[in-house]
């Protein structure tokens, strides 16, 4: 891959379309707004500050907030627009129960009443976990902690995950094995002082764009980009090297570069002895990982491996930078161990401008996976499986130990056991698992199986459609709470505005809910700031320790980095200073991880690989970004990214139409005919419902240890329409 000239990233940073500012000072030639409330961004995990301009009780408009650090006042265009979901007509106004005409109003008092009294009737008739909650990773830390004690202390079921079941959890578990925590390991602010960024699997550009800034600072200090990625991304345009891997060949492709640095002598004998352990295991294993041997498997040839190798033990501080790309796998945990070894081996982590971070994606893709609402932990990033966890947070909430219900299901295994009518009731929150999860029509069947389903939401989504009852909740802006960035930061989302018409937030609607279920006592909080005490004090002693954090620290200092265990501690932006790690022994561990391949294997029937992911201007499953017209007008709907090599013996043209067939089903698209990605390989980005969900392929495939789905690599067939 040829080296792209500094004035051509000069150029992209100028004019590329992904970090903009909206002019300030206009929103529709009103003048001046009300008020200004200093937030975040509701989208993704990077959370952005950014000024909301309220007039008329009703947010009208953005402002940069430049004295915000982490962006200094950029947006990308999903943040620039976020404000017009506020005042959106499709939003969800009254509680809605499903008829035989349709959705029809109904009154908050029978609404709640109405759930309650089906949930319990499951429960008596089908013992406790037949009922279950699925629970959202945008939702602030104070709903991710109260959406845990619900289900298990209103409901007493121990069926309760979350949408970041589809979406970190691979980076987490291996972080948690590897270096005992999972948290980013270092702040950003650490990128822009590194020699070198290794970024795998990641479209930084287009899904975490204010990352791209940080890159580009090193760049100018005269920083080394390495890009790992099956598709020419724009970062990738502007890396220093390329690798283009086939998916799913991330292990052998980490494995080689880590036997080239110890063959060659690169790696850090002293702090693999002082500060690791079980680093001969690993160098056993990636002992037959020579370069020339899986270049084959990789897809890419043996000396772009070695150059990888030499940039990287030539650059004195490095970060290492990974996303979905290789999380998204049935070996995502491995893939993400493959690449801790490496960091650990060479003792880059926990000095300034060196370290490693998995880029987490949800809004509050931190923080919604330490409060306990995923279905194996408790609060404080606490283990559900650990006797003294149990104890300690049963005692905490005021029960017996035995009725803290223990380990669940994951949500996608929630989703099986609707299908198999194990579980029968259903509770959702910020979750729109019919565009999201893998094999579409497996999760809609499930849905339509339900005898029960609420779901709280703003706007109808392709799964609200499938309930019994609706109950409106709110939008980020109009509630108050924190949420935890990427960088481990706790951050202080404000009220700008009161939901609209009938809507609630969402915390009293649980809280009321629970109330109806007879958990009066234990739901009685008058405000966030009230459950966010409490969280603090649960989380106490654990590892995901916010003690010492509150509203009025957070507005004061910019944010505060957790580990904080009380009011003097200042935060921890940077884990792992001095080589001490979090396991007991203070020790990280290396993982021997070996080659796998995916679940859903290539033949002659589906020759080709489709890889999924995102556009710039659309988040997730869509529910919020396809109301937003100037988004929707950047992309419009899903399309197919091929290779020329693969497009022209098939006779397909840019702008044709195209059939994707996978093991599951077929969706037609339009084929962008592009030279930027692999040419055994098309992509499609997901956000879409329907007959454009490209989840109408994808396969029921999970990472054993995490749950992760294979989002990443389906076998297909693409053929002219
Ligand atoms: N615009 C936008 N931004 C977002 C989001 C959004 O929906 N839209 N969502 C947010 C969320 S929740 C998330 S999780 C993040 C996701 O952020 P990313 O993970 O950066 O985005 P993806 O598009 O899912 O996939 C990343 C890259 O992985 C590559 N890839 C595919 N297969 C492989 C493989 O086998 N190996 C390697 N090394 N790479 C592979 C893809 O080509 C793609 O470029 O973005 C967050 N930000
Ligand atoms: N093929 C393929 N599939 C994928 C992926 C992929 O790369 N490829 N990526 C996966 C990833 S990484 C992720 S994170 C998942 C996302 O999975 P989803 O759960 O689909 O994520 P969202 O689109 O955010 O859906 C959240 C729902 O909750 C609502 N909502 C948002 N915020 C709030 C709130 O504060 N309160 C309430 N009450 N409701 C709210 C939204 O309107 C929406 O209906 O998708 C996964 N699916
Ligand atoms: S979507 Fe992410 S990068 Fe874009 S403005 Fe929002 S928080 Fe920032
Ligand atoms: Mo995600």
């Amino acid at each position: 891959m040829a080296i792209v000239p500094l004035s051509e990233i000069e150029m992209l940073r100028r004019h590329g379309p992904h970090l903009a500012y909206e002019p300030p000072g206009g929103f529709d030639g009103r003048g001046e707004p009300d008020r200004r409330v200093k937030t975040h961004c509701c989208f993704c995990g990077q959370q952005c500050g950014v000024q909301l301009l309220v007039a008329d009780e009703k947010v009208v408009g953005v402002e940069p907030w430049e004295e915000f650090p982490f962006n200094a006042g950029k947006l990308c265009p999903k943040g620039i627009k976020r404000y017009l979901q506020n005042n959106h007509p499709d939003r969800i106004t009254t509680p809605l129960l499903r008829t035989d005409d349709g959705f029809v109003p109904m009154s908050w008092d029978r609404a709640l009443e109405y759930a309650a009294r089906k949930l319990r009737e499951i429960q008596s008739r089908h013992g406790a976990d037949s009922v279950a909650v699925l629970s959202g990773a945008s939702l602030t830390n104070e709903k991710a902690y109260l959406m845990g004690k619900f289900a298990r202390v209103a409901l007493g079921t121990r069926h309760i995950d979350y949408n970041g079941r589809l979406c970190m959890v691979a980076a987490g578990a291996a972080n948690l094995k590897a270096f005992g925590i999972d948290r980013a390991a270092n702040p950003w602010t650490d990128i822009a002082e590194t020699d070198l960024v290794l970024v795998t699997g990641s479209n930084v550009s287009e899904c975490s764009p204010i990352t791209t800034d940080y890159i580009w600072k090193a760049r100018d200090r005269g920083a080394k980009l390495i890009v790992v990625d099956p598709r020419l991304t724009p970062i990738a345009r502007t890396a220093d090297l390329y690798l283009p891997v086939k998916p799913g060949a991330d292990v052998p492709l980490m494995n080689a570069i880590l036997q080239v640095v110890i063959d060659e002598g690169g790696f850090d004998q002293a702090f693999v002895e002082q500060h690791t352990a079980d680093f001969d295991a690993v160098r056993e294993a990636v002992a037959s990982y020579v370069p020339e041997a899986v270049e084959q498997t990789v897809g890419v040839p043996a000396r772009r491996i070695r150059q990888a190798a030499r940039m990287w033990m030539d650059a004195g501080k490095s970060m290492l930078l990974h996303a979905r790309g290789i999380e998204h796998h049935t070996k995502g945990v491995d893939n993400v161990l493959s690449c801790i070894n490496l960091v650990l081996a060479s003792g880059r982590i926990g000095k300034p401008g060196c370290g490693y971070a998995t880029i987490t994606g949800q809004g509050n893709g931190q923080g919604a996976r330490e409060h306990g609402q995923r279905c194996n932990q408790l609060p404080g990033a606490r283990d559900i499986e650990n006797p003294q966890h149990r104890e300690h947070i049963a005692e905490f909430w005021g029960i017996e130990e035995k009725d803290l219900p223990g380990k669940g299901a994951t949500s996608p295994e929630i989703i099986g056991l609707a299908h198999e009518g194990a579980v029968r009731g259903l509770l959702s929150v910020c979750y729109n698992p019919l565009v999201s999860l893998p094999d579409a029509g497996f999760t809609r069947e499930a849905l339509e199986k339900l005898d029960f389903f609420v779901a709280i939401d703003f706007f109808m989504s392709e799964t609200a459609r499938h309930a019994d009852l609706i109950l409106p909740g709110s939008l980020q802006e109009e509630d108050e709470g924190t949420v935890t960035t990427a960088e481990g930061r706790v951050v202080h989302v404000r009220k700008a505005v009161d939901p609209p018409g009938q809507a609630r937030a969402d915390w009293r609607i649980v809280c009321d809910l629970a109330d109806r279920l007879g958990g009066r006592d234990k739901f009685a909080f008058s405000d966030p700031a009230e459950i966010f005490d409490e969280l603090r004090a649960a989380s106490s002693g654990g590892k995901a320790d916010y003690k010492g954090i509150t509203y009025e620290r957070i507005d004061r200092e910019m944010g505060v980095f957790w580990p904080c265990p009380d009011a003097e501690h200042p935060g921890t932006p940077r884990l792992f200073e001095g080589g001490r790690f979090a396991h007991d022994d203070g020790r990280a561990r290396f993982h021997p991880v070996a080659y796998r391949p995916g679940a859903d294997p290539l033949d002659d029937e589906y020759p080709t690989y489709l890889t999924t992911g995102r556009v710039v201007s659309q988040f997730l499953s869509g529910n919020q970004t396809r109301r937003i017209g100037p988004l929707v007008d950047q992309c419009p709907e899903p399309y197919v990214e091929i290779h020329p090599k693969l497009a022209e013996p098939l006779e397909i043209g840019d702008g044709d139409r195209v059939r994707l067939t996978s093991r599951r089903g077929s969706i037609d698209l339009a084929a962008r005919v592009v030279s930027t990605l692999r040419p055994d390989t098309v992509f499609v980005p997901y956000h879409w419902p329907g007959a454009q969900s490209v989840n109408r392929l994808t396969h029921r495939s999970f990472d054993p240890i995490a749950g992760i789905p294979e989002f990443k690599a389906s076998a297909v067939r693409v053929e002219k329409c």
